[in-house]
């Protein structure tokens, strides 16, 4: 037999091998090896058992998703696995790395399953906006039960072997090492055994939890169609014969497959890879070591910042100026990790641990054995020239030197260095040790393995690393600014500020802009004179209303940082509203879409066209990641694609904004900024 499945019989048992890098994904030619398998276990009177077990760093990762929105090639993956429930002989799946999603229901077609002790099981498919489709959702109530389907199906959270035996998706858990050995081991001892088919299986459980567990997330669940159509085909295998089960789940199956949501999160999928590679960059550049990191700033991003790499096991040394700010700033780093081990997700030696790699000081000299130096003190282009001015005298030969600036020009504090080639942008968001985006920002002079290593680095302390050129703002930034000032001129017009946020949060972001305004602070980059009032910020700032800190911003909050509408604040707008000579219109929901998310585009368009971005893909991974753009939207740049770039400039023309040139071209040749997954 050619292709990635391979067989060979040992004793009298069919070891079924698929060899199909890197994840083993179920592609034709997987799924067609996979059945002329199961043929040869039947023919063959010699053969009394099979296991099916993967080659390379897992068990198969689920169907190949590049074959999505492709025509269909025989046989399906249901079939495959009904075709493997159905053999008279006993299937034993052996599972090693991840069995997810299609690869889960493979092993659900088995009628046996043994997994190392560090194996992962889970359906993602709701990540992907879809569900198990090849049975998943009626083969796991049955052998799992109605809870642990309902959890892993809705939230497409995999679980462990251990917690995989503990609900009998898993029937022995195999020696770390031994696993073939331990399934045949196993396969032996069913030899002559009837199989155990899961569509025989009685689904078990509470089928009351469906519903509890519905509410309980729903917040969690907001926006996306995917989470219930996976509850519903688990309440569908508790009331319907499994065969009925089956066609309803692949009803729902194919809903989701056509509509844009699933789309939106495949390509979102795709995209994340895809951020990681840098155009230009051969994959295999050497990279500089990075043994040592040094944070200049203790603050909350220096903090935040520091905890990423010694959570990954990277010593950091961290610097402040003040003995005072230095303590408070290790201090919050301290608590931080304690709340996180009060709530289990740590440990406390891990704590320990990551304290124990954390070197405070107060000299800038003591970075000099670190590899990677990163800045993230304040924003202010004198200061930061000064510190990097420093540090070029301090820091070893090939340090890469990091500024965490949100805005400022790359290269104008790599000029203050005589080694601009080893000076980049690494601009986390804020809390840094939660947020999954980091903006890699290329200097004009930024080597290249200096680029490679900071992406690297990026991924192996759990970000999303995406690279952007130098402009003001970068590349999320720079797009929030067309929507915060169009906001701010819609008050002018006649917009609440709760209807702007309303707008925002019916699309699917988790706020609005003055809802995001109050929680970071009013007074961010406010000028700090209460008697200059030149504008409806000034004045919430004079009258000490600068968000939910201070118990008041654009919102009245109460103890409790419940927000309602503010008359002071609406008597304000009105008041600059009328100085101003703005008349007062209704305003349309429509026209709040087309002035704040148009634009966003349009900048995003921009930001292309100028090479600040490497690829519509990258901005989305931006919005999603760093900014909590609802990922069923698959990001500005990708629902652009679904609105229509038409739609788009006609709107943006009808307020009487200059469309980029890259915008204007896509409506005019219909063509999109993403290519379609
Ligand atoms: C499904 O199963 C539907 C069925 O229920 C119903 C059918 C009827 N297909 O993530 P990595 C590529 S839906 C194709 O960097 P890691 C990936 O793009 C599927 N390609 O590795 C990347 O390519 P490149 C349900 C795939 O070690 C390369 O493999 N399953 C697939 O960090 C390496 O990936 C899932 O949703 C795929 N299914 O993580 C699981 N998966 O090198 C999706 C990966 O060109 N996969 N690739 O950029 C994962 O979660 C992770 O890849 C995994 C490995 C944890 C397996």
């Amino acid at each position: 037999m050619s292709g990635p499945i391979t067989t060979e019989v040992r004793d009298g048992i069919l070891i079924v091998t698929s060899n199909n890098p890197p994840v083993n994904a179920l592609g034709a030619a997987v799924r067609q090896g996979l059945a002329a398998a199961i043929d040869q276990l039947e023919r063959d009177d010699e053969i009394k058992a099979a296991v099916i077990r993967c080659e390379g760093r897992t068990f198969f990762a689920g169907a190949d998703i590049t074959e999505f929105g492709k025509p269909p090639v025989e046989p399906m993956l249901p079939q495959v696995i009904d075709r493997i429930e159905a053999s008279s002989k006993p299937v034993v799946a052996a599972i090693h790395g991840t069995a997810l999603g299609g690869g889960l229901e493979v092993t659900l077609g088995c009628h046996y399953r043994v997994a190392v002790p560090s194996a992962k099981l889970g359906v993602p498919e709701v990540k992907l906006g879809l569900l198990p489709g090849a049975g998943g959702t009626q083969r796991l109530p049955r052998i799992a039960g109605i809870e642990a389907a309902a959890e892993m199906c809705a939230t497409g959270n995999p679980i462990s072997a251990a917690k995989a035996q503990q609900v009998g998706l898993v029937d022995k858990i195999a020696e770390e090492g031994r696993l073939l050995e331990d399934a045949l081991e196993f396969a032996k001892g069913v030899i002559g055994v009837e199989p155990r088919r899961s569509r025989e299986v009685p689904v078990h459980g509470d089928p009351a939890f469906i519903q509890k567990f519905a509410t309980e997330n729903a917040k969690k669940f907001r926006g996306f169609d995917a989470p219930a159509a996976n509850l519903r085909c688990v309440q569908a295998a508790v009331e319907l014969p499994f065969d009925q089960g089956i066609a309803f789940e692949r009803q729902e199956f194919m809903k989701l497959m056509m509509g844009t949501q699933s789309a939106a999160q495949r390509h979102i999928f795709f995209a994340e890879r895809q951020a990681a590679k840098i155009d230009g960059i051969p994959e295999d550049i050497k990279l500089r070591d990075i043994k040592r990191v040094g944070v200049i700033g203790a603050g909350t991003m220096g903090g935040g910042i520091s905890m990423n790499f010694l959570q990954a096991g990277i010593p950091v040394t961290i610097v402040e100026a003040a003995q005072e700010n230095l303590d408070r700033g290790v201090g919050v780093i301290r608590k931080n990790y304690d709340a996180s081990a009060a709530k289990g997700r740590f440990k406390s030696e891990q704590v320990d641990q990551y304290m124990g790699a954390l070197t405070p000081t107060l000299k800038l000299e003591d970075l000099a054995d670190c590899d990677l130096i990163i800045e993230a003190i304040y924003e202010n282009m004198d200061v930061k020239k000064e510190t990097f001015a420093k540090l070029d005298k301090i820091a070893k030969p090939g340090a890469i030197l990091a500024s965490n600036t949100s805005y400022l020009n790359i290269d104008e504090i790599a000029a203050s260095t005589s080694r601009p080639q080893d000076v980049l942008g690494m601009h986390f968001f804020s809390p840094a040790n939660v947020m999954k985006l980091l903006e890699v920002v290329r200097g004009a002079k930024t080597a290249p393995d200096v680029l490679a290593t900071a992406m690297a680095i990026g991924k192996k302390i759990g970000k999303v690393a995406v690279v952007a050129g130098v402009c003001y703002g970068f590349i999320g930034n720079r797009m929030l600014m067309p929507r915060q000032v169009e906001a701010n001129k819609l008050l002018m017009e006649g917009a609440t500020p709760e209807q702007i946020d309303r707008v925002h949060v019916e699309f699917g972001m988790p706020m609005g802009p003055f809802q995001m305004s109050d929680l970071a602070g009013v007074d961010i980059g406010w000028h700090r004179d209460p008697n200059r009032i030149e504008n409806v910020r000034d004045a919430l700032c004079a009258k000490g209303r600068w968000g939910q800190k201070t118990g008041k911003g654009f919102y009245d909050y109460d103890e409790k940082r419940r927000p309602t509408p503010s008359p002071e604040v609406q008597a304000i707008i009105d008041e600059f509203a009328a100085k101003e000579g703005t008349k007062k219109r209704e305003i349309s929901d429509q026209e709040i879409v087309e002035r704040t998310l148009y634009t966003m585009v349009n900048e995003g368009a921009l930001i292309l066209e100028e090479g600040i971005a490497q690829r519509a893909s990258d901005i989305d991974v931006v919005w999603i990641y760093g900014y909590g753009w609802p990922v069923y939207r698959g990001g500005p740049m990708l629902w652009a694609d679904h609105e229509g770039a038409d739609k788009i400039v006609t709107g943006l023309e009808k307020h009487g904004f200059k469309v980029a040139k890259l915008l204007k071209e896509k409506a005019e040749t219909k063509g999109r900024f993403n290519r379609p997954v």
